[in-house]
């Protein structure tokens, strides 16, 4: 407190206002994903009991929101928000203006004085306060924002994880967590993938049986579940509010067992199959050729869509081997067309690029360079998530608790060491709309399961989708990634500590 006191000064204002000991460094925060830039001038902006957040539009209240979140942990008190167009307000400015750094992008201006975020979007506004938060992380004793300026703007523009609730279901509270993860790394995009042989998980009010009986068990023989429409809508709303969309997955042809065990109708051989609670693949399809198949998707694909704002729905496609492909790809070609009259863009793993792709149209590359350049070649854009570096489900190596390892053992440096447009000469950043890393549920059936896949491997996938290659290195990227599981206790995040790291 002495030391405090002795260096109080009078401020310009005259206010008293602290000094500090040794210069502060902006540019040393351990910030992931790393923005494009960071500069230091060495002094503190002081936070105290007066502080306030200033906005002038009420669509930076989400992010006004989730700063006084982080301010009041730090101050014990909570800090106003006040709405005022004066941009020389002494407090933190969060303010939207026309200025540069894309739809995403934001930068930051700390001087003693004041703290300035801007951005063209709310978006760029809560990302910057994410920013904020891992800025702050080291500092305990005073409370302050280093000085300095720092400009940031992601490189892809979609940056999403795929969480597999139909192996194992998860629960609305499960989603939202999950979702208050990705937010903090800047990811944007959550694929739910809703159905598969194990279950179906999602109400779809003109074929109840979906969920009455292809939503009652899981993998091993739990009990499953699904989410109402009105819980869905609660997950979409949520999400939405810390700027992630959702982007539903209905896989099909193949994956399509719990479906084929609800009605007996959609078989062939109009009998209905058994319910699976194993974890092979590959050896259940639709009924391709009938026109039942195609009424029913509609009605599947019209409610999901109607509850689902953003643009994508995920048509699956992957690893249909008992569908004969001469009738696989007539399937893939009219569910883009069903998919496009509901008013969304068709995304499917990479085989679907054997069929003509629609227009926007996006693949998935998980397994096949092959099909991702025939999608490319098609002009389709791509979401990169190959299943041996980005699969979330894979093992850390051969002694993990959770996790598969057809693909690979990834562990942590081998899951952050890798480029999206340098994976294949023909893939370049031009034809990528961004990254995903999928968490399949085989093996995970509860959040601190799904935890251990995820932490310390997520926010290594959250950097390559937003920042730019040469400014990417594992020496880098590790001491910061350490100082981050401060953060995971805090948030009660069961990580794995991977021996790769050096854990505090
Ligand atoms: C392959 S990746 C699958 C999934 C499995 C996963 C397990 C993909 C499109 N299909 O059905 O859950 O491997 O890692």
């Amino acid at each position: 407190l002495l030391i405090l006191l002795s260096g109080l000064i009078m401020a310009s204002c005259g206010k008293p206002r602290p000094q500090l000991e040794t210069p502060s460094d902006l540019a040393a925060s351990p910030v992931i994903p790393l923005p494009a830039s960071m500069t230091s001038t060495g002094g503190g902006y002081f936070l105290d009991q007066d502080t306030e957040i200033f906005i002038s539009d009420s669509s930076a209240m989400l992010a006004a929101g989730a700063l006084q979140d982080v301010l009041k942990n730090q101050l014990g008190t909570t800090p106003a928000i006040v709405m005022s167009s004066d941009p020389d307000e002494e407090g933190i400015v969060l303010r939207l203006s026309e200025d540069n750094n894309g739809a995403e992008g934001y930068s930051i201006s700390i001087t003693e004085d004041q703290t300035v975020i801007s951005s063209a979007n709310p978006a760029g506004l809560f990302y910057a306060v994410q920013t904020l938060k891992q800025v702050i992380v080291n500092n305990e004793k005073l409370v302050y924002f280093p000085t300095g300026e720092i400009t940031d703007a992601p490189v892809y523009e979609y940056r999403g994880m795929m969480l597999d609730v139909a192996r194992h279901f998860f629960t609305v509270e499960e989603v939202k967590r999950t979702i208050d993860y990705l937010a903090f790394y800047k990811l944007n995009y959550l694929h739910l993938h809703l159905s598969d042989d194990q279950g179906w998980r999602i109400e779809i009010k003109s074929w109840p049986k979906l969920t009455e009986i292809g939503g009652s068990t899981e993998v091993g023989g739990g009990p499953g579940g699904f989410y109402t429409q009105e819980e869905y809508k609660d997950i979409v709303t949520y999400a939405a509010e810390h700027f992630i969309t959702i982007v539903p997955e209905i896989d099909m042809p193949g994956h399509t067992n719990a479906a084929l065990a609800s009605y007996a109708e959609l078989n062939c051989d109009g009998k209905a199959t058994e319910l699976y609670t194993g974890t092979r693949v590959g050896f259940s399809t639709l009924c391709t050729d009938m026109e039942l198949t195609y009424e029913f998707l509609d009605d599947v694909i019209g409610e999901i869509s109607a509850i689902t704002p953003g643009p994508y729905f995920h048509i699956g496609g992957d690893e249909s081997h008992v569908t004969p492909m001469e009738d696989y790809i007539p399937f893939i070609e009219r569910v883009q067309e069903i998919v496009k009259k509901h008013g969304k863009i068709s995304v499917g793993w990479d085989e679907i690029a054997n069929a003509k792709l629609l227009e926007g149209n996006i693949a998935q590359w998980w397994a096949n360079a092959e099909n991702a350049n025939k999608a490319l070649a098609q002009g389709a854009k791509l979401i990169i998530s190959p299943a041996n570096k980005a699969y979330l489900d894979m093992q850390y190596d051969s002694t993990s608790q959770f996790g598969l390892h057809w693909a690979a053992y990834i562990p942590v440096d081998s899951g952050y060491i890798w480029s999206a447009d340098k994976l294949v000469p023909e893939i370049k950043r031009e034809n990528i709309l961004g990254i995903e890393a999928p968490l399949w549920s085989e093996t995970i059936s509860e959040l601190d399961e799904a935890e251990y896949l995820m932490f310390p491997r997520l926010p290594g996938y959250a950097e390559i989708g937003w920042t730019t290659e040469d400014k990417r290195d594992w020496e880098s990227y590790k001491p910061r990634l350490e100082i981050h599981s401060k953060l995971w206790e805090d948030m009660g995040i069961d990580f794995y500590r991977s021996p790769q790291l050096e854990w505090n």
